[in-house]
Formats: structure tokens, sequence, C-alpha cells
């Protein structure tokens, strides 16, 4: 069974040492200018637990996306998760679907909606699964990860081929509190919603998820779930108002020290998520030709802070 992850960072270096925990250790496709290029066959990958005092070390087989167009092993690759942030997703599966098989099946991993329907057009018959997670992980160094919290993750099927039963039980065995959904657009656009609160509002106001927690902000998140119901209702997903609002609550409470990925994006200036978040919302509204004002102004403050998408 072989299973490779698109993405070394944080979380597919989590779920790489997960696999391997559950003895079916995967490939790592890596950009070549990463310190864990594949170079290095011999420095092994380390997994600090949350309590700081146990770690895990494994030796993962990677292979820098610069050799990876002439690797042999591309072909046998069944499962290819997709660790990437949203907006890498496109190109950088596009440039691999020529070397993969018709038996490869995709599992997107990523916060935000939407690439996936930029993807489908190009996949070929290929299967399409996609994911979320809630769990916490910190990258500490190349090679270097920390559990920062247990959360759950739910995945389903999106469009063409199922997954395996086999490499559905794979992965759900290797995951902690992982499911497979019958429905997987629900628990995105919940996991979407603690996304569209937390991240524009911690990255604007240069605040931890907990801060938000604070009476100030409460006009405004209940104003940007509003919108996102709105969305949502149009697009045939049914959610709980109350229990949409006290899982974002939850999540800021939860991780209340955290600094979220989008903070850390504008902080060090790196291109955000944004489109695939309060954009999607936007862009989804648009297509029933309902304009999101809140949500708006929040994909333009973001961007005027973030490079923009290339
Ligand atoms: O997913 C997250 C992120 O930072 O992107 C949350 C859940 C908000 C945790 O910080």
């Amino acid at each position: 069974m072989t299973i490779a992850i698109l993405g070394a960072g944080a979380i597919g270096q989590l779920i790489a040492h997960q696999l391997a925990n559950a003895n079916v250790a995967p490939l790592l496709l890596v950009k070549p200018d990463q310190a864990t290029s594949s170079n290095d066959q011999t420095t092994p990958f380390v997994l600090e637990q949350q309590d700081q005092h146990q770690h895990q070390q494994h030796q993962f087989e990677v292979i820098s996306t610069g050799d990876y167009l002439t690797a042999t092993i591309l072909p046998d690759i069944e499962l290819l998760i997709v660790t990437l942030k949203a907006y890498q997703v496109v190109p950088a599966v596009s440039a691999l679907l020529p070397k993969l098989s018709s038996k490869c099946h995709i599992l997107l991993l990523h916060n935000g909606i939407g690439s996936h329907l930029e993807l489908q057009p190009q996949l070929d018959g290929l299967g399409l699964s996609l994911g979320t997670t809630s769990q916490g992980a910190l990258k500490l160094g190349p090679r270097t990860v920390r559990h920062t919290g247990e959360g759950m993750s739910q995945f389903g099927h999106c469009s063409g081929p199922e997954l395996s039963a086999e490499l559905r039980e794979s992965l759900l065995r290797a995951i902690p509190n992982s499911s497979w959904v019958e429905q997987i657009m629900p628990a995105l656009w919940q996991k979407l919603a603690v996304n569209a609160v937390i991240n524009p509002l911690t990255a604007l106001n240069n605040v931890p998820n907990g801060a938000l927690t604070a009476a100030r902000y409460q006009p405004q998140i209940d104003a940007i779930l509003s919108e996102l119901q709105q969305v949502a209702w149009l697009e045939h997903i049914r959610l709980d108002a109350d229990k949409l609002a006290s899982t974002v609550r939850q999540v800021m409470v939860l991780t209340a020290e955290n600094f979220s990925s989008m903070h850390q994006d504008v902080l060090h200036k790196r291109r955000t998520e944004i489109d695939y978040i309060n954009g999607y919302l936007v862009k989804r509204a648009a297509a029933h030709k309902l304009a999101l004002p809140i949500n708006q102004q929040l994909v333009s403050q973001i961007n005027r802070l973030s490079p923009a998408a290339a």
C-alpha cells in the first residue's frame, strides 16, 4: 500500500508520524528549497508529544518536487494526501497528475473550501475525497513537529471512484479520533465557520484566539456567522446556528493561547488562505446574487495586509 503526503508542513508531518505508527509509513513529497529535501535521507523526522517529554522518530522517504517528475515511484501511489495551503493545491497537484496512475485517490486536507472545485476538471476520473482536522500541530524545525492538540478529523467522499475500504481503514486506524462521514460538506462548513471568524479577526486585531471571547468582538462574530448561514442555506448545507456559534466559541477557548494560521501568515508577510475562507463565502454568495458586506470587508482588509494571489 503506497501512501504519499504532498506538503511536509506541521499537519503533513504529524499525519506522516501517525501513519508510520500504524505501519503505513508514507512517502513525503516536498519542495526542493526545503531543508527536508530528498538530498537528506538520513536525518529522522521527530514528533514531540504534547507533554514535550515524549519524542518519536521516524525515517520517511523524501522526494523533492524538483525530482518527482522523474520519480518512478509516483505511479505506485494509491493515496495522495495533500496537506498544502488551499491556494497551493491546484498548481502542485496539477504538476503531479501526469505521473499518477488511474488507481491513485486524492485526499485534500486544508483550511477553507474551494480548491476541489478548481481541481476537479483536471482529475480525469481519479477519485477525490475531502477532509478536515482540528488536530493541532506546530512546526518547530524542518523535521520537527509538536502535537499541540488532540482534535477530531473527518473525511468523506467527494467525486470519482471511492477510496478503497483497505486504505480508508488504514487512515482511520492511524489518525486518532477520525471518522469517515457520509456527507463531508457540512463538516467542512463547520470548520469554515471557525476559520471565517477566528482567522481574520485574530490577524486584524493582532491577538491570540482566546482574546476573541471578549464581548466587544461579539457583534462582528454574529454578523460573520449570520452571513455564513445565509450562504450555507442557499448551498443546501443545513447548519444549526446555536451549535455553530458555540463550536466557534469552544475553539477560541480550547486554543486560547494559540495564534491562528492567518495571524502568523500576516505577521510573516505570507499569502493567507482568506480567498478560500471568507472569500469562498463571498464567491458562493455572489453565485446566488447575494452580497456579504461583512465577509467582503474582511477579505479586502486581509488582502491589504498580505501578498496578493500570484
Ligand atoms: O484552524 C485554525 C487556524 O489557525 O487556521 C484554528 C482552528 C483557528 C486554530 O488556530
